[in-house]
């Protein structure tokens, strides 16, 4: 733990080692993503506020972080190259990292964090929970451009950071992992919670059994579809570029489809709502994302890729909370937590919000169906 003096002067020695520019204002913490700590920091240079976004990267989550900058700075420069291709200036849409003097995406300091340092790109937003039609639109668009972006990457160049990171089989297998240790002593509380879960696994696994068959293939996937991590113009409020690129990895289409949906087309976009009762796919939200994400896929990916899109999302539904609830039986070790039973609350509302999916999965599949026959 650092204190808050600490915390001051090592960003301000971060800042330095990656040579931002101008007259140092301020920073704040950013709270809303799980695994790594954010701050924007605030400087001054030729008559405007010039901010920068710093991260220190989870290295209890990204054992490996030097691969994880590897990746991200080979898939932006890609994507960098592909716009510049088409006589645009790339500077707006796609992220820019930036390097200390040795020519380096990170830093080392010495009690052992690892930063990274990017330009924050100017007038964008990045909602946190949305309900807006718009850019739940948008941000379909942004997922779905994105994998357009990289469909020639050589994937074969990709590290895989986190190993079986969209393996649901394994995740069902932690998940009985965490119950039969039962480290934090909470089984009791989670019986029928587990129980659920187990009954949507046959479901929940589908996408992942038919990669292995060879039914699905594997892309350049981001892996962490979030409509809070898409940023948005904020005046035209049209989509700019996808961020949070620590996990990208070959994966299916299925996955950054279905991970996105579980966010952006539930009734409630927060992952811990504690009204579950109001939790429930929002057919509209859907409708708008899948709009958006298939008219940019359309005609790249194969008819058994379109018609796994649906399925994908109660697979990563149900993905994303068991693996709120062993992280819950773990004792809180994985998932930044903000009050002591959220890990449970966002397993709870990820349960209710698959079973839904589960009852309107015919109407969820009609719906890619006529965006992808338009
Ligand atoms: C984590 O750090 P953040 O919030 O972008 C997690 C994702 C989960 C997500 C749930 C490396 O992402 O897989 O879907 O929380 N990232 C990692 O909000 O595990
Ligand atoms: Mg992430």
């Amino acid at each position: 733990m650092v204190d808050k003096e600490q915390e001051q002067q090592q960003i301000l020695e971060v800042c330095r080692r990656f040579n931002l520019q101008g007259e140092y204002r301020y920073y704040e913490q950013i709270n809303s993503g799980h695994i790594n700590t954010t701050y924007c920091v605030y400087y001054f240079r030729d008559g405007e506020i010039k901010d920068y976004i710093l991260q220190r990267v989870n290295t209890y989550v990204f054992k490996d972080p030097y691969t994880v900058m590897e990746n991200i700075s080979s898939v932006t420069e890609y994507i960098r190259a592909k716009i510049k291709s088409t006589g645009i200036s790339a500077k707006r849409f796609v992220l820019h990292y930036s390097t200390t003097d040795t020519g380096l995406y990170y830093t080392l300091l010495p009690d052992g964090g690892f930063w990274r340092c990017c330009r924050y790109i100017d007038g964008s937003i990045s909602p946190v929970d949305t309900d807006d039609l718009f850019l739940i639109e948008q941000s379909g668009r942004a997922f779905g451009e994105f994998q357009m972006y990289l469909a020639d990457y050589p994937i074969e160049k990709l590290h895989i950071v986190i190993p079986h990171f969209h393996n649901t089989i394994r995740r069902y297998d932690a998940l009985r992992t965490a119950a039969s240790e039962n480290a934090a002593g909470r089984l009791h509380e989670v019986k029928d919670l587990l129980q659920s879960y187990y009954e949507l696994e046959e479901k929940a696994t589908e996408p992942y059994r038919l990669q292995k068959q060879g039914v699905l293939p594997l892309r350049v996937t981001h892996n962490d579809t979030k409509t809070s991590n898409v940023l948005f113009d904020a005046k035209t409020r049209e989509r700019l570029t996808v961020i949070d690129l620590d996990t990208v990895m070959p994966g299916l289409v299925a996955f950054d489809f279905g991970d996105a949906i579980r966010v952006a087309a539930a009734t409630s976009p927060k992952e811990d709502e504690a009204d579950v009762a109001k939790m429930t796919v929002d057919m509209e939200k859907f409708e708008a994302f899948t709009r958006g994400f298939v008219h940019e896929v359309k005609g790249a990916i194969s008819q058994a890729e379109m018609d796994s899109l649906a399925m994908g999302a109660l697979a990563m539904t149900t993905e994303c909370g068991i693996r709120f609830l062993t992280d819950y039986l773990d004792g809180d070790k994985y998932f930044r937590i903000h009050y002591p039973d959220q890990n449970l609350a966002r397993a709870k509302r990820h349960l209710v919000l698959a079973q839904d999916m589960v009852k309107r999965m015919d109407d969820m599949k009609a719906i890619v169906k006529k965006y992808s026959a338009e």
